[in-house]
């Protein structure tokens, strides 16, 4: 039955069908898309993939609209993730993206999707990295992840995309921020966006000053002015993105970075299932010792159970031994 399902899905998808890709990463997000992946695996490696991080309200989907546009222009065919951060807000962001990305709607090669990050460990959507692989695999040339940075979706977009736009507001301390946060490591290229608004210049100076106290060894971020809305910049940020790929590619830092994304997901995968079984042992866990020596036997159980559990499939849980209610 499931056979079926995934040889009919692999013919849209081989097809180039839209929605062969759209079912294939709806698999993956109810936890089917271990067989997929390693079907369409050997096909990935192609893609130039693009995170783009920054503070809500920076004009990232903006900036996405417009990156999208640029490379529609050369003839390229892309791929946008937009990572909801299920915050009570997550409506107004969904409602935002497609707002900001309308005009794309029509177009056959321009697959946009919305993926929830509820759930899964860390900030990121588990199934985003699957959606990156799969819309690599689909032949889509660029794939852009865009999301809002939250502490460790900045730092997990940057595992994931070769090269790492960090989107930043003028007037807002976001420079401070950037410095406590670790960004400053992770950003590829700094866009200054909202270049009308009177503080760029000030945002632009602090940047600069920033990176004058850091020493940097192979790449130097770049910093990038931007008005998404009306464009202005945008040619610049491309360049710049280029400038970024071929630096990977001349230095070998490619490997560096496609190995990074490949150990981001392995990660991923092995934490989503150690939760689960460790979620499932904590139902067991003695309440009636001190937490050391729970944590102790809880380990010592887990690894005397691993030959036998099924990550997927935990075994019918056992009586509580929780003091009081045996
Ligand atoms: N003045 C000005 N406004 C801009 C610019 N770029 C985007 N905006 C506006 O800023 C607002 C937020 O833009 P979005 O693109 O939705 O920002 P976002 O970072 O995707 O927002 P979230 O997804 O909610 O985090 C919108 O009203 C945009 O029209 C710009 O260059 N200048
Ligand atoms: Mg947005």
């Amino acid at each position: 039955m499931a056979t079926l399902g995934i040889d009919a899905l692999l013919r849209d998808f081989n097809d180039g069908r839209p929605r062969g890709l759209a079912r294939a990463i709806s698999w993956s997000e109810s936890g089917r898309g271990a067989e997929l992946v390693r079907r369409l695996y050997p096909r990935t490696g192609r893609a130039m993939t693009i995170g783009l991080t920054g503070p809500p309200g920076v004009g990232k989907s903006t900036l996405s609209s417009a990156l999208v546009r640029k490379a529609r222009s050369l003839g390229k065919t892309v791929g946008v993730i937009s990572v909801d951060p299920s915050s009570p807000f997550s409506h107004g962001a969904l409602l935002g993206d497609r707002i900001r990305l309308t005009e794309h709607f029509v177009d056959p090669d321009v697959f946009i999707r919305s993926m929830a990050s509820r759930g899964h460990l860390g900030g990121l959507a588990g199934a985003t990295a699957d959606a990156v692989l799969l819309m690599d695999a689909f032949g889509l040339d660029v794939v852009l992840i865009e999301t809002v940075g939250v502490g460790q979706s900045e730092i997990e977009i940057a595992e994931l995309a070769q090269t790492t736009l960090v989107a930043l507001q003028p007037g807002s301390g976001d420079s401070i921020q950037v410095i406590k946060a670790g960004i400053m490591e992770i950003a590829d290229i700094f866009v200054v966006n909202k270049a009308d608004h009177p503080m760029a210049n000030q945002m632009r100076r602090e940047i600069r000053g920033m990176m004058e106290m850091l020493q940097f060894t192979g790449w130097v971020p770049e910093l990038v002015t931007t008005q998404a809305l009306s464009g202005e910049g945008i040619d610049d940020l491309w360049k710049a993105i280029e400038a970024h790929v071929v630096y990977l590619n001349e230095t070998g830092e490619i490997e560096e970075k496609r190995r990074e994304a490949f150990t981001h997901q392995v990660r991923q995968l092995a934490m989503g299932r150690l939760q689960k079984r460790l979620q499932h042992e904590l139902h067991d866990v003695r309440i009636d010792i001190d937490p050391y020596a729970a944590a102790d036997a809880l380990l010592t159980r887990f690894s005397a159970s691993e030959d036998t559990a099924d990550a997927d499939e935990p075994p019918a849980r056992p009586r509580a031994i929780v003091k009081g209610l045996t």
